[in-house]
């Protein structure tokens, strides 16, 4: 946006996909730039499974971020099926594109994106993100050369984590919205409600617990949550297994497992909730339910 325009108070507003490989940090950028935690972060790839909206405002432009589940290669599952979907979505429907990339490790999966995106990329921002891990920044140039071939945008390194150079990837991405109008009222910094954002939180407390062992297709589902007569927050949680022999993982040594992702989890939740919270997690088995369109749907997928 230019001086005279911000002088005029030129609005400026749209839709913003956040693509990339699985774990190459969206999430945390997407929360960055929110100023808050809408989307769940974890040490592991594919922690996002949905679209998730965030909102920034800023100089009186609205820019609407969409996070997207990670691309990964082709796999048949409907789940994947589902977040391929999402991506493939987000990036039809955006005004802009921020594609990120783990500027330590650039892989033959980024390169098979950039292809996707085909003409897209005139529109879209290149991010090379985790740019604190890179001591020396000359070892950013070659790969800088590497994008060089295809008309980004812009190409912007940033640390989401540390969250330098955001101004930077910020003043870039609004000069580039079109002009329009607020989209959400300011206060709205997401389109997901607290129940939704609550299994969430559940979902990365666990993953976070369980390390390497987080079973295939484990979910979580809010059963309950309600606020009682002295303020507290009731809420009961679901964690849905695929298969009988992963129980014993995530309940834990008597309980171990369970009580510390719950205890983790109670303490977010009072942050999000703003209140006192009575948090009750149960595990259940459901076969198969990843690969069928309708359990997908009963646990709030998209799958129209
Ligand atoms: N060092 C460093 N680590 C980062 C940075 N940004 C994200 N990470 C870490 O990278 C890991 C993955 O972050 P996420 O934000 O969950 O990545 P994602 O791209 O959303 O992953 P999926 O949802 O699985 O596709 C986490 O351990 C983050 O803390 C960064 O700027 N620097
Ligand atoms: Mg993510």
């Amino acid at each position: 946006m230019t001086e005279n325009e911000r002088e005029a108070g030129a609005r400026r507003s749209g839709f913003v996909a956040i693509v990339g490989r699985p774990n190459v940090g969206k999430s945390t950028l997407l929360n960055a730039l929110v100023g808050e935690k809408v989307s769940i972060v974890t040490a592991k790839p594919h922690t996002t499974r949905h679209r998730i909206l965030g909102i920034l405002n800023r100089d009186g432009c609205q820019a609407v971020f969409i996070d997207t589940p990670g691309h990964a290669q082709r796999s048949k599952r409907a789940m994947h099926r589902l977040m391929a979907r999402a991506i493939h979505q987000a990036v039809e429907e955006c005004d802009l594109i921020l594609l990120v990339v783990d500027a330590q490790h650039v892989t033959d999966e980024d390169m098979a994106l950039v292809d996707l995106l085909g003409p897209r990329v005139e529109r879209t921002i290149l991010v090379l993100n985790k740019s604190d891990t890179i001591r020396n920044k000359e070892k950013l140039l070659p790969l800088l050369e590497r994008f060089s071939a295809f008309p980004f945008a812009a190409y912007v390194p940033i640390s989401a984590r540390k969250g330098d150079n955001l101004d930077r990837l910020v003043s870039e991405l609004l000069g580039r919205l079109p002009p329009g109008p607020q989209l959400y009222p300011l206060e709205v910094k997401t389109d997901r409600d607290v129940a939704f954002r609550a299994a969430e939180i559940i979902r990365e407390k666990l993953m976070n617990v369980l390390h390497q062992e987080v079973p295939y297709g484990l979910t979580v589902e809010i059963e309950h949550m309600a606020q009682n007569e002295d303020g507290q927050w009731v809420v009961h949680g679901l964690i849905w297994l695929e298969r009988e022999g992963h129980k014993p993982i995530v309940i834990g040594k008597e309980g171990a497992v369970l009580k510390q992702a719950g205890r983790e989890a109670r303490l977010e939740l009072r942050e999000l909730l703003g209140g006192r919270v009575h948090l009750e997690l149960w595990v259940k088995v459901r076969e198969h339910w990843s690969d069928s369109e309708r359990e997908l749907a009963r646990l709030g997928f998209d799958v129209q």
